[in-house]
């Protein structure tokens, strides 16, 4: 029986948006660990990891909280790195995407070791791509994928080690999900080559067959990553994120990437961020993700034998 870690981040460090410091509670009250007791897994809720407060500041040589953003991630980090060097399956609960800088890491680092293929799914709709010299607030979730490819401060691009190489290659990422985009991030996608399905994407071609494309190069010798921004969704149905962008996929669609992710059976670790408890509506948004997660780790409603 594998064993499902949760780790719980409940920072805003990264956001100027607060409250998605409370995210890993709100899972926690919507019944992640039983619904995830429910497919199967030997639950453990390690509880929340420890890290400074948010001191509200202003940005500094562009950045808001480097010092407060790279202490969750270091503690991300050690705690992801751990559970996958025990066997075990870690689901980061956010807090912020910028603690995907310290999980994805701690993937790579342990995949590394192993000489096993990593492959990130990053649902967003946002690109997640500014560098520190891009940024045009300041905010760290808006820079985790430059991050992790490189680009950034060694307190969060060299979180493996002052030789580590860059925790992954462009090819290694695919965005899910994205419209709301800024020039800067634009042309940083398209210089490395980015794999994105945007929104248009999507409506073109529709769901199914963008995630056929996404997990085209996924066999089961990959370790599939998910990091899950809660701000992919249409805002109608997931209300409780700190910026909401309209033109989201719709709770259908959403299932129905989870079911695929799920079949392809490679899924090794994943975030669940950008929760905002404070913007929600009864907890519907976080009832909704444990809904989500539910299906990525099998659960179907098929009717006919598979
Ligand atoms: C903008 C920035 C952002 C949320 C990422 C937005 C960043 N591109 N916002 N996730 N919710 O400030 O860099
Ligand atoms: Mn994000
Ligand atoms: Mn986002
Ligand atoms: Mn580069």
């Amino acid at each position: 029986m594998t064993t499902l870690t949760l780790i719980g981040a409940p920072t805003d460090v990264g956001a100027s948006v607060l409250g998605a410091s409370m995210g890993p509670d709100a899972l926690r009250i919507a019944g992640i660990a039983r619904a995830m007791q429910a497919r199967g897994f030997d639950v453990r809720d390690q509880g929340n990891l420890a890290g400074p407060g948010n001191p509200q500041a202003e940005p500094a040589s562009g950045f808001r909280h480097l010092a407060e953003v790279a202490a969750w991630n270091r503690a991300v980090y050690e705690a992801t790195h751990a559970a996958l060097q025990a066997g075990q399956l870690p689901l980061l609960m956010g807090g912020d995407h910028c603690l995907a800088i310290g999980s994805i890491s701690a993937v790579a680092q342990h995949c590394r070791a192993r000489g096993r293929r990593l492959k990130v799914l990053w649902f967003d709709a946002h690109a997640d791509a500014n560098t520190p010299e891009s940024s045009p607030s300041g905010n760290l979730h808006g820079m985790p994928v430059a991050c992790l490819l490189g680009h950034g401060p060694a307190q969060l691009t060299r979180l493996a080690g002052p030789e580590a190489p860059p925790a992954l290659q462009s090819g290694q990422i695919t965005l899910i999900g994205v419209r709301s985009v800024d020039a800067t991030e634009k042309r940083f996608v398209n210089e490395h080559g980015i794999e994105v399905y945007d929104m248009r994407t999507i409506d073109e071609l529709g769901m199914r067959a963008v995630m056929q494309a996404a997990l085209a190069d996924v066999d089961q010798d990959t370790h599939l990553h998910v990091s899950f921004d809660m701000d992919c969704l249409d805002p109608s149905v997931a209300p409780g994120v700190g910026t909401g962008v309209r033109g989201g996929p719709t709770y259908r669609e959403t299932q129905l990437c989870m079911e695929m992710l799920a079949d392809c059976g490679a899924l090794g670790s994943a975030d669940l961020v950008e929760l905002n408890p404070a913007l929600d509506v009864r907890n519907q948004t976080a009832e909704l993700a444990v809904d989500l997660l539910e299906s990525l780790f099998g659960k179907s409603t098929l009717m006919r034998p598979q």
